[in-house]
């Protein structure tokens, strides 16, 4: 016999599981918001939560509290959906746990057992933001954010961030290879690997960090080659998104979904970060990249694609939208996960014509507030016109 709390809230979460996801109507013609978020910590099962013994948990007490399921992962597999989530306990150390749903945008059920990563480095303290990227050699790679304290500095606060890779090939059974090392850079977080060979090589998306929080020098999204996955090394790292004065990305930047290969390019959607006097603002922004030389930035809209809006402007690290996984499927439509606030997960759908059109048509950022204005004005005299020749 259970707790008869118990089925209170089998009740609730049945509910939230089986509720029907519906797009907000908020329109920018570029991509299409959802109303209810796709994972939060009510979509964690209640056996991860409680213990359901009566005679050890008389009162139904949670005893091992989850404090919030966001940045994942994504990736669509014989038809169904998967995310991988940064589940956070209440305890504050993240992990990761595998989200299917037959639909993109609701219906998300966390299988039975997170996920119990192959434990090879015995400083790792914090796993999180895991990219899956579905690779040309039959492997599905994970690559995420090992962060250990940094024992070196007096602060006890102080960490270090790398970037850990598994590989699968159905996210049941893991394989652990060494973390990236790059040779020129410190830290590392947000490290993308690259779906295609590249001149016959690996190839990340990487960002030179010099500090756990502060990128410093870092210039922005880097690229770097590597020779042997199963000992993996990047030496030089080529700059690709720079990170610019008085933009979305001035503080810093960072690959997010893995890119997306369309006829015109690679389309990259990342996060730009700016510093307010309310603390750092979190950004969705996308650029293109040519195909050959996946490195070089081609197309550059200005501004952000997505930012926080309305209830995702708050939670546990509010003002921030971030996203590590987005799928693109054989019909051209495109899922884009981002998470609001380090609390929840969200969708916003779209299609890569739409994105491509977005990505190249778009005007930059002139970096200037003279040259902004008149840029507006220019499409403002256009606009114009076009609308008297509708009155005639
Ligand atoms: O708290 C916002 C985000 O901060 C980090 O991103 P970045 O490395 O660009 O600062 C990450 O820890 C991410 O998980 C988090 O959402």
């Amino acid at each position: 016999m259970l707790h008869k709390q118990y089925y209170v809230e089998l009740e609730k979460y049945n509910r939230l599981i089986a509720k029907k996801n519906e797009k907000t109507g908020d329109y920018n013609g570029i991509y299409d918001r959802f109303r209810d978020p796709v994972l939060t910590r009510e979509h964690i099962p209640l056996f991860w939560k409680y213990d359901l013994d009566v005679k050890t948990n008389p009162y139904f007490m949670e005893r091992l509290g989850v404090n919030a399921a966001f940045n994942s992962g994504a990736v669509e597999l014989n038809g169904k959906y998967y995310l991988v989530a940064r589940v956070e306990g209440a305890d504050r150390k993240s992990f990761f746990a595998v989200a299917e749903s037959d639909s993109p945008v609701d219906g998300f059920q966390f299988w039975d057992y997170p996920v119990e990563l192959p434990d090879t480095c015995p400083e790792e303290t914090n796993v999180y933001d895991m990219r899956l990227t579905k690779h040309e050699d039959g492997y599905l790679y994970g690559v995420f954010c090992s962060e250990s304290k940094d024992k070196s500095a007096k602060d006890l606060s102080a960490a270090v961030a790398a970037a850990g890779i598994v590989r699968t090939k159905d996210l049941k059974t893991w394989e652990r290879l060494p973390n990236l090392k790059t040779l020129n850079s410190p830290q590392q977080r947000n490290v993308v690997l690259h779906p295609e060979f590249v001149n016959g090589k690996y190839a990340f998306y990487t960002r030179p960090m010099d500090d756990f929080i502060d990128t410093g020098s870092g210039g922005g999204v880097g690229f770097g080659f590597c020779d042997n996955i199963t000992n993996p090394v990047i030496g030089e790292e080529i700059i690709t998104s720079r990170r610019k004065y008085h933009t979305i990305t001035e503080a810093k930047n960072g690959a997010g979904a893995v890119p997306i290969k369309t006829g015109c390019g690679w389309i990259h959607i990342a996060h730009g970060v700016r510093n307010t006097a309310a603390g750092l603002r979190y950004v969705i922004y996308a650029f293109a990249t040519d195909l050959e030389e996946p490195w070089k930035v081609i197309a550059e809209p200005s501004g952000f694609l997505i930012a926080p809006k309305g209830p995702e402007r708050v939670g546990d690290v509010s003002n921030v939208v971030f996203t590590n996984g987005a799928v693109a499927k054989e019909n051209g439509e495109v899922y884009i996960y981002y998470a609001s606030s380090d609390t929840r997960l969200h969708v916003a759908a779209t299609t890569i014509e739409k994105l491509v059109d977005y990505v190249f048509n778009t005007p930059k950022d002139p970096l200037r507030s003279a040259d902004c204005v008149k840029q507006r004005c220019a499409m403002i005299q256009k606009n114009l016109e076009i609308l008297a020749g509708e009155e005639k």
